[in-house]
């Protein structure tokens, strides 16, 4: 019977002390399982202004591919066809191009606009969500300001700093100054295309050259593949 009792003590030690590592063990090796996590396909593009050309233009913006928490160049942009893509622009650009034009005059007369070129268009739903103000060199309105955003499918006449425009595609972005632009973006069709700011940002009498005619600063190659 003593023998009988202490064997029944240890097997209660026994058990207690397993019980209790398993639930440290448990707490302690926890591993969190949560759902595959299918959201969009992201593409998060930066404009900067103050980037050096060369010593006769000087300074030129740029549009750059943020990725992995460094910017990268926009020369060769790859995206995925039949697959959701979200589009973030944020422009640190504070200024409008005013070569854009007036898209209220007509076609051939002084400083005639591209009206198309104010108008969203082959994005999902032909729609961009707007946030001005997030440009921290801003200082409208005392600086950051995101105000939760507007969605709109145009801007207002001279509201263009730049474009991302793939004309290929029907594909027209256009960015206020010194705001970050989203958009949903669905490409059924793969293929090579030329993205373009339409907004002539860049140097000599029309605004063409330096940025605008150079791949990686406001001009590039698309390249949409099923991934
Ligand atoms: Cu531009």
């Amino acid at each position: 019977m003593e023998i009988g009792r202490k064997l029944f003590i240890l097997l209660v030690i026994v058990v207690l002390s397993a019980a209790t590592f398993g639930i440290t063990y448990n707490f302690t090796h926890a591993v969190q399982k949560t759902p595959a996590i299918s959201g969009p396909y992201k593409l998060t593009l930066v404009v900067t202004t103050n980037n050096y050309y060369n010593d006769s233009i000087g300074n030129q913006p740029v549009y750059y591919v943020l990725q992995n928490g460094s910017l990268q160049s926009s020369a060769y942009i790859q995206l995925p066809a039949e697959q959701k893509i979200q589009l973030t622009i944020i422009s640190y650009d504070d200024g409008p191009a005013y070569p854009l034009g007036d898209p209220g005059l007509p076609a051939g007369s002084n400083n005639s606009g591209v009206a198309s070129l104010y108008n969203v268009s082959g994005t999902v739903g032909n729609v961009e969500k707007v946030i001005n103000n997030t440009n921290v060199n801003s200082t409208a309105n005392g600086g950051i300001n995101i105000a939760g955003g507007a969605v709109v499918s145009n801007l207002a006449h001279y509201g263009v700093s730049h474009t991302f425009t793939v004309s290929q595609l029907g594909l027209n972005i256009p960015i206020p100054p010194s705001s970050t632009v989203v958009a949903n973006l669905y490409f059924s069709q793969q293929g090579t295309y030329r993205w373009q700011c339409e907004a002539p940002c860049g140097s000599g009498p029309n605004g063409w050259n330096g940025a605008m005619s150079t791949a990686g600063w406001m001009m590039g190659t698309i390249n949409i593949v099923l991934l």
